[in-house]
This record gives C-alpha cells, sequence and structure tokens, in this order.
C-alpha cells in the first residue's frame, strides 16, 4: 500500500491511469488544469490540449465509441461550451468508459460566473460523482470509469476549487490495463438521427432508474451515525468536509458521493431516521430541493448562502448557539491586492492606448490576461463575457452603434488561445457581415493566463511532442480578411499601435490588428531579459504621473517622484515610451 501526497487534480489523473484510461483532452481551465498536466506524466495515456472544450470532449466521445477508456476535463464554464456534445453522448453511452471532469468555481476565484454543474447532470441525464478529497478522487475516477461503461453512461465528475487544489494523502494502486474493445459499427447506438436518438432516449432512462437502484446501496453514498439523531445532515462534495469540521461527531451525515441520479429510499430513510435535516451545499439547493420533492422539512438555502464558498467557520456561525462559536478567523486580514497585468507584460502597450481613447470607441473584451485592462488605470476594455465574444460582441455592438446613430468605433479584443477556442469563427461572421469593427489578437504565443498551455499556435503540444504550429496571421487572411486591412506589430511599440488604433478609427469596415511579442512570463524570454531594467531620474521626473497610467506593479509614486522597483521591472521600456520628459532610461550595463 503505497500513500502519496496529490491534490484533487493529481488524484483523478492517477485514478483515469489506474484505470486503464488510454485517451485524454482537456482545455485548460482553473480549477481543472493540472489534470491534464499531471496526466500527460503517464506515457501509456494519449494527452492533449484541445483547442476549446468541446473538441476535447467530442475527441474523448470518439475514443470511447472506438472502445478505450476515455477522459475529458474542463472548468465548469467549459461545460457550456462542450454541453452539445455531451448531452448526446449521453444518448449514445458509453462503449470504453468515458469519464468528464467539471472543476467548478464557487466564489468565481477565476471566473466569470459560478454556475452550479450538477445541474449538467439533470438536464443530460448522467452519472454524477462528488467526490470530498484526494482519495475519493482516485477512487471516484476509477469507479466513474467502470460505472459509466457498466450502465452505459457517461460519468460526470464535478469537483470544486477546494477539491481540485487541496492536497490529501490518498492510498495509490496499479494500473489496470485494459485493454480498447474491438471497434463495432452500430450507426442504431452511435449515430442520432431522430429514429435512432428516440429508441436510445428510452434505453438512458433504464439506465438511469437502474443507477438510482444501485445508488441507494452503494458505498460512496453512506449514512454515518453520530452522537444521537437529533441532527442529520445531508451533504456531498467539499461541503462534507466543511460540515465534518464544524459538527465533528455531534451530529449524524448523510453524506453523498453519486449525485445523480440520486438515492431517493437512502435518503427517505435517513429523513425518517432524524429529528432535523440541515442540508449543506455549495451553490444551488440541489439536494435540498430533491429533498423537499421527497416531501421533508429540512433547513438549507434560507441560512446557507448560495453564493460563495463555504467554511467550517461559516457553518458555526450559521448553525450553532452564538455561545459555541469560537473565533475561527485571524483577527489579521492581508491587504486586498487586486490582479494587475505583470510588470514587462506585452499586453500593456495596446490596452493603454485603447484606454487613451476610450471616448471614441468602445471596446469588447475576452477572457485572458488582457481582461485585466478593464480596471483603472488602463480601462483599455469595456465588456468581457465569455471566451469568444470579444469578436462576436463586437460585431453585435457596432450594429446597435450603428443603429442608435453613435459613430464610435468597436473594437474586439482576445487572445491566440482564445482566437483559436472560439474568435475564428467571430472572425468569419465579420468577414461575411463587412463588419464595422476593428478584431486585435493579442499574441502572446502562449495561454498564458492559466499558467502557460500550449495551444494550436505552439511548436509543441502537453507531452513535449513536436506540432505543426498554425500561424495566425494566415488564418486570418485564409478567412477572407485582405491583406491590406492587417496590421501586425509589437504591442509595446507605442507609436506604431498608436498608429494602427488611430487609422482603425477613421477607417470604415474590418481592420485587423495582430500584435505580436511573446509573454514575458516564458521561461526563455525572462531569461533574455535577465539584468534589463528601467529607472526614474528624480531630477528630470515633473510628476505628472503618466507613467502611473501604464499599471505596472513595478512603478511607484515615492518620495515625491516616479520610482521603479527594480527588483520587478522586466526592462519592457514601455513607460520610456510615456514619459514625456525623458525621466525614464534603461539602466546602463544592463543587458540590451
Ligand atoms: C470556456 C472557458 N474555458 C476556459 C477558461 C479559462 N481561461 C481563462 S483565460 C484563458 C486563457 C486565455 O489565453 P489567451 O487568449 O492566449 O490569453 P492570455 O492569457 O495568454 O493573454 C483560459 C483558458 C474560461 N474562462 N472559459
Amino acid at each position: 500500500m503505497k500513500k502519496t501526497l496529490l491534490s484533487g487534480d493529481e488524484a483523478v489523473a492517477r485514478g483515469a491511469y489506474e484505470a486503464g484510461c488510454l485517451v485524454a483532452a482537456a482545455y485548460p481551465g482553473t480549477p481543472s488544469t493540472e489534470i491534464l498536466e499531471a496526466m500527460a506524466q503517464y506515457p501509456e495515456i494519449n494527452s492533449r490540449w484541445a483547442s476549446n472544450e468541446k473538441v476535447a470532449l467530442e475527441i474523448a466521445g470518439g475514443a470511447s465509441i472506438g472502445g478505450a477508456r476515455a477522459l475529458a476535463a474542463m472548468k465548469h464554464v467549459g461545460l457550456n461550451v462542450a454541453a452539445d456534445p455531451l448531452l448526446t453522448l449521453a444518448y449514445i453511452g458509453a462503449y470504453g468508459g468515458l469519464v468528464v471532469v467539471s472543476a467548478d468555481d464557487p466564489g468565481c476565484h477565476s471566473s466569470q460566473n459560478e454556475q452550479d454543474n450538477r445541474h449538467y447532470a439533470v438536464l443530460a441525464k448522467l452519472l454524477m460523482l462528488e467526490p470530498s478529497d484526494s482519495q475519493e478522487c482516485l477512487d471516484f475516477t476509477r469507479a466513474a470509469f467502470e460505472l459509466s461503461e457498466r450502465f452505459d453512461t457517461p460519468a460526470l465528475m464535478r469537483m470544486t476549487t477546494r477539491v481540485c487544489h487541496s492536497k490529501g494523502l490518498a492510498v495509490t494502486g496499479e494500473r489496470n490495463a485494459v485493454p480498447p474493445k474491438p471497434y463495432v459499427r452500430n450507426v442504431k447506438k452511435n449515430s442520432m438521427l431522430p429514429a435512432f436518438a428516440r429508441l436510445r432516449h428510452v434505453e438512458v432512462e433504464k439506465h438511469m432508474a437502474a443507477l438510482e437502484d444501485f445508488a441507494n446501496n452503494c458505498a460512496m453514498n453512506r449514512i454515518e451515525w453520530g452522537a444521537d439523531k437529533k441532527i442529520g445532515v445531508v451533504t456531498s462534495g467539499i461541503s462534507y468536509m466543511h460540515a465534518r469540521e464544524a459538527f465533528g461527531d455531534t451530529v449524524s451525515y448523510l453524506k453523498l458521493g453519486l449525485t445523480h441520479p440520486l438515492p431517493r429510499k437512502l435518503i427517505s430513510t435517513f429523513a425518517r431516521s432524524v429529528d432535523k435535516i440541515w442540508v449543506i451545499e455549495e451553490g444551488d439547493p440541489y439536494l435540498e430541493d430533491a429533498i423537499r420533492a421527497l416531501g421533508f422539512d429540512c433547513l438549507g438555502k434560507e441560512l446557507v448562502p448560495i453564493q460563495g464558498e463555504l467554511d467550517a467557520g461559516l457553518l458555526r456561525r450559521i448553525f450553532l448557539p452564538p455561545d459555541q462559536v469560537r473565533p475561527y478567523l485571524s483577527q489579521i486580514m492581508p491587504p486586498p491586492r487586486p490582479p494587475v497585468l505583470c510588470a514587462g507584460c506585452p499586453h500593456r502597450g495596446i490596452l493603454h492606448i485603447l484606454g487613451q481613447h476610450k471616448k471614441d470607441i468602445a471596446a469588447c473584451g475576452d477572457i485572458g490576461c488582457y481582461t485585466l485592462g478593464i480596471q483603472p488605470p488602463l480601462e483599455g476594455l469595456d465588456t468581457a463575457v465569455c471566451m469568444g465574444a470579444g469578436f462576436s460582441g463586437a460585431i453585435g455592438l457596432s450594429q446597435a452603434f450603428k443603429a442608435a446613430g453613435d459613430s464610435r468605433k468597436v473594437f474586439g479584443l482576445m487572445g491566440d488561445s482564445t482566437f483559436f477556442h472560439s474568435g475564428m469563427t467571430g472572425l468569419a461572421d465579420a468577414v461575411h457581415a463587412q463588419a464595422n469593427v476593428c478584431l486585435c489578437i493579442l499574441d502572446n504565443s502562449i495561454t498564458a493566463m492559466t499558467g502557460h498551455q500550449e495551444n494550436p499556435g505552439t511548436e509543441t503540444d502537453l507531452m513535449g511532442r513536436p506540432a505543426v504550429r498554425l500561424d495566425i496571421l494566415s488564418v486570418v487572411k485564409g478567412l477572407g480578411v485582405p491583406e491590406d486591412s492587417i496590421t501586425v506589430l509589437d504591442p509595446l511599440d507605442r507609436p506604431k499601435v498608436t498608429e494602427a488604433v488611430e487609422k482603425a478609427i477613421k477607417t470604415e469596415g474590418l481592420s485587423i490588428i495582430i500584435t505580436r511579442r511573446p509573454c514575458v512570463l516564458i521561461k526563455e524570454v525572462r531569461k533574455s531579459l535577465e539584468g534589463r531594467k528601467c529607472q526614474v531620474d528624480p531630477e528630470a521626473c515633473k510628476k505628472c504621473k503618466m507613467c502611473l497610467k501604464v499599471g505596472c506593479p513595478a512603478i511607484a509614486f515615492k518620495d515625491g517622484h516616479s520610482n521603479i522597483d527594480q527588483s520587478a521591472c522586466m526592462g519592457c521600456e514601455y513607460c520610456m515610451a510615456v514619459c514625456k520628459f525623458h525621466a525614464i532610461s534603461r539602466v546602463e550595463g544592463g543587458a540590451k
């Protein structure tokens, strides 16, 4: 028996490895990213970053149809992108076990919403498992592959940030090298034409009924009796850990691990055995609604918040009398530190210039590091909705402006990874509709915000294999944008970016700006910049604070003038281009 310290994400990867998974695909997104990064360490599994979550799930679905055990992982909003194949793969079922991991983000640590993806299990009619710790992540993933094949359904592993990122000891096992099943052409099962889909739906309902019987009796759903039966807590996932920490053995628990289909018999047995039911769950009243539908009264969302995360201290404050609540939080809180673009970030240049033109333009942003350019002092963007909306939203906004007689030019911005994820389709529409927009692709040669994952624009893939690098300029031209409407430039070249933006404002119709400069945190880039620093001459500084407007974390106003923190400065020199008084210079002796 070997115990290993694993995060929940690493434990899912280990569980998939042990279950004999052969194919894995994902699109990065916190808190799910580390699952595929960990899977890439097992050469037995063909792991890759897909260009988006729909593609990832379709790759895994194809592998399952081909008889191989397969996994697709994504963050919660990624499941929206993958929802189309998800709901139909539920009808096709699983020949090779098919596991879909959704990592939800209660509290929006790094997401644009707090959606509770347990609803997807209901909507798509899927088996759903909710692990509470790393051991369960490993064990449940192994079980998910087996149950997926046994009940002919994709299995949804629903995790949340604290389960994904907390580390715990997990007992690891050997790999069960399940060979792929022989491929069988079976159009009635694998082609969801209406006539076949109607028949498959009947099967899906049968599988769900059989799964509910299983859920009522499986070890993943268990009653843990406490000191007495006055209070019965119904809970799942991380909420179980918080409840245990808050109440220990003073209450009884119904700990649910297989949460779709819900074990209604088991819930009823538990509910009848206790005097009062507390439902402790993050997010929506998923368990609570089911309990009420069974005719039991309970305490849930009238006390437990729908928004944000739970913790043991919060649960004690909610459920225990004040004299039993001991202080739980530290009295000293760290000062708030809102996220900002890194020192030397190439996106800073174009965002700064767009911000300076904010009266003449509106700019639709997207999801990536550049989203940080919405906030002061940059204020270079007006909107952020979802991946891809930077381009398609710009088309709609420009049409609204036209209808309103508003002459402002609309810009749309996104990064290279987002362009491959869901920007190319928006661009196709912009070309087709002859939209009056300027669309900007901020190519920093990597998927930066989630921690530098490969994408179709990189020369290697997740497993370090050589890959075909797609050239964004060629893609843009291939989608029908004439060469004279495209400007390629360095985003920190202030005069050129200013000229390109001002030209786009004056030009009617579609124009494209592609900015090219690699993320400053890429190891080789960082190394090449070693020793490159800028400094302020206090005598020459006129205290105009223009350099502070670029929002660089290395620049601060101290001792009556601007200062550059040498330990943070990356020597990008954008502040030098902004200072009208030439008070900023390169530190002599630094690398050129
Ligand atoms: C549908 C969806 N999938 C994944 C994410 C997570 N995510 C946020 S930003 C980002 C990367 C964006 O990369 P890129 O467009 O290249 O911009 P960069 O961060 O490199 O500037 C990802 C994957 C998300 N928010 N939504």
